[in-house]
């Protein structure tokens, strides 16, 4: 069965919660900074969301940090893991922090079925330390460790990866960020966040990403998870936000983030003269660079996300038929007679796809084109979207660990408390009251009653139907009957609020 086919029965898998996510979170088996290791710290300690930081200890003066390359269970969102290669237990490994100054030594373990070698990506350095196999090492063979040692001679957000058949092993995740922190700083930054950038081609259905593919990749992510399995960034009001970007993938992204003009203060190269700096609201980003930018936290429920149009959208909205503005009437049923179940979708657009992402079940092992679920419906995204929440009560937290117990509880702040009068709003008076006449099942019309209900047939919600005005001319009734699916979810939104 092709993906086309697929994507037209529905597809899909059950949305969860964030906060439901985090707590499926796969964890790798170390020891990790705790509130009482890092208050001595001379920096506010990087958050990789969904994601950690490597822990290390003091060999003679030096900062001592151990790596395993290894195959890995990753959950990418609820209903998708796959089968990555990672460092210890993760994608991105685990973000190494240290001080300009530093010695360092990093011992890394291969676990891999093959030989690697792990490149320190713009850390300057003595070239035999560089980690590219061949050319500046042995590659690392298969159960052997190795060690690199070197000093940080500079401050920024760098990154590590393989660089012993980079295609495969980068391919699968094996990457990590590398962030050395200015040895006196010039002010300071309350919140900092990093997150790496990655494209995948991963089947529906299979575990393994496939490396081969370069190109037409099907699931992008934030820290190896696709929206709706991605953590938000918390802050409150007016605290300075630090988000760092890192990317060692194959396509170039253009990360946006609403509610916003923020600076960017350093790539890869370093940090750039504040007379140099500039704003944006998109920052463009490609293979092999970093980009870190400043802000200062307004409140409200922010979106950040890829400004592409494919990559905040997950695997089953790949590679469909273009049917908008088709009538797909006719054909739904002459097919639904050959194949039990048929929906015929995207005539209006794909907003009914979230909704019907809910309730459909699809093939094993993938996600739907979008999901999540927001105060007022669905929020129809995947892949690379996640969002700032600026609320007055954001949960602080020391560490990595300790923002992803914190936001493991019910209660992550969930959504911004609009002030009243600033939320966009129907014109029409009787918007959310309408009376109802029965509701309807949108894929089994004959499915009908007078309260609200699931579908006994395919589980959906039920939508409800409004009565019909006996005033009202055929060009009204006509408009109503061609009202896009999904207005539902707008009206249970006036309630919730
Ligand atoms: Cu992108």
């Amino acid at each position: 069965m092709s993906i086309k086919r697929l994507i037209l029965f529905g597809a899909v898998v059950v949305v969860l919660s964030m906060a439901t996510v985090l707590a499926q979170r796969v964890v790798s088996g170390q020891t990790s900074l705790t509130s009482e290791t890092v208050k001595d710290l001379p920096y506010t300690p990087v958050v990789t969301l969904n994601g950690s930081t490597l822990p290390w200890k003091m060999v003679d003066g030096t900062k001592e940090f151990h790596l395993t390359v290894e195959e890995i269970t990753w959950e990418m969102a609820p209903g998708m893991v796959v089968k990555a290669w990672g460092y210890n237990g993760q994608t991105p490994g685990p973000t190494i922090e240290a001080v300009e100054g530093d010695r360092v030594r990093i011992l890394v373990e291969n676990k891999l079925p093959e030989p690697t070698a792990v490149h320190w990506h713009g850390v300057i350095l003595p070239s035999g330390m560089d980690g590219v196999a061949g050319l500046t090492q042995w590659p690392i063979p298969p159960g052997d460790t190795f060690k690199y040692e070197f000093t940080l001679k500079q401050h920024g957000t760098q990154m590590y990866h393989s660089h012993g058949d980079e295609m495969v092993q980068i391919g699968l995740g094996a990457m990590g960020f590398f962030i050395i922190h200015p040895k006196r700083p010039t002010h300071k930054i309350d919140r900092d966040y990093a997150i790496f950038l990655n494209e995948w081609f991963v089947q529906p259905g299979t575990a393994r990403p496939d490396p081969n593919v370069m190109t037409d990749f099907n699931i992008f992510t934030f820290n190896s998870r696709a929206f709706p399995g991605t953590a938000p960034l918390l802050a409150r009001p007016g605290e300075r936000v630090r988000v760092r970007l890192g990317h060692v993938g194959q396509d170039f992204h253009a990360i946006h983030m609403h509610g916003h003009s923020f600076t960017i203060v350093a790539t890869d190269g370093g940090d750039i003269p504040e007379t140099a700096q500039w704003m944006e609201t998109t920052v463009a980003i490609g293979p092999g660079q970093t980009r870190d930018y400043e802000f200062i936290a307004i409140p409200g429920d922010w979106a950040l996300h890829c400004h592409l149009r494919h990559h905040p959208m997950n695997a089953m909205g790949h590679d469909i038929p273009n049917v908008l503005g088709v009538n797909q009437a006719g054909v739904e049923e002459k097919i639904q007679a050959l194949v039990p179940g048929y929906m015929a979708m995207g005539e209006t657009g794909m907003h009914e796809h979230a909704e019907h992402a809910k309730h459909m079940a699809g093939p094993p092992n993938t996600l739907p084109m979008m999901g999540g679920q927001g105060p007022f419906g669905p929020i129809g995204m995947g892949g690379m979207f996640t969002v700032l929440k600026v609320h007055e009560n954001a949960p602080r937290f020391a560490t990595a660990d300790d923002y992803t117990k914190q936001i493991q509880l019910p209660d992550d702040g969930g959504w911004y408390d609009n002030p009243p009068g600033t939320v966009a709003e129907s014109i029409n008076p009787d918007f959310g009251k309408q009376k109802i006449g029965a509701y309807v099942c949108p894929m089994h019309p004959e499915v009908r009653q007078s309260e609200p209900g699931s579908c006994p047939k395919c589980g959906m919600t039920l939508k409800p139907q409004k009565a019909e005005p006996a005033e009202e001319g055929d060009g009204n009734r006509q408009s109503e009957s061609r009202e896009p699916m999904g207005s539902q979810e707008h009206h249970e939104g006036m309630h919730h609020h």
